[in-house]
């Protein structure tokens, strides 16, 4: 189960997925990031981490994630949202935006502050909300899953019942 972050005491072991959102108003959408990792059995570390709020904590743990031994980078954020590509100028691992709907702009602001990127520093910007966080989620399971076959067969088998959970014909009564 997906814990609230942070973590009072960081994972002995540095998990491969870091789930870093702006704010603990964050967590109810990346949330679905986290469960879709744990449906997957990926190891994540869930942290706030506020661009403008607590710049420090993003310089630290962006600059030293590759060293700390996480692979995948999935960062959360509403408004004037600057977490993502932040982080993905401190490291050179892959980094996939979620904007986070906000309340004054339904989370267009947070979709064009991580989309636009100007070329050479990438990120990439999945939709607003939770199939984002949840995209965000297997896109980082599908990078891992090209080094681990045994990742590689339970996301198979997670489409295959996605899949197979569609019915052929709508139901009134659903
Ligand atoms: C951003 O500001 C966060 O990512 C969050 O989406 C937004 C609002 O934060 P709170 O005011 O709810 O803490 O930094």
């Amino acid at each position: 189960m997906a814990e609230t972050p942070p973590a009072e005491m960081p994972p002995a072991e540095t998990p491969p997925v870091a789930i870093i959102m702006g704010s603990q108003s964050d967590w109810a959408t990346m949330r679905a990031a986290a469960e879709t990792l744990d449906a997957l059995g990926v190891a994540y570390d869930a942290r706030i981490v506020s661009a403008h709020r607590t710049p420090k904590r993003l310089y630290d743990f962006a600059s030293g994630a590759r060293e700390a031994g996480f692979k995948v980078i999935i960062a959360g954020a509403g408004g004037a949202a600057h977490l993502p590509g932040m982080a993905a100028a401190m490291t050179p691992l892959p980094v996939f935006g979620v904007p986070v709907e906000s309340k004054a702009l339904s989370g267009q602001d947070s979709l064009l502050s991580i989309v636009q990127m100007p070329a050479g520093v990438p990120v990439g910007t999945l939709a607003i909300g939770k199939a984002g966080a949840t995209n965000a989620a297997l896109l980082a399971a599908a990078v891992l899953a090209l080094a681990d076959p045994a990742l590689a067969e339970r996301l198979d088998a997670w489409r295959a019942a996605q899949t197979g959970s569609v019915a052929d014909r709508p139901r009134d009564d659903a």
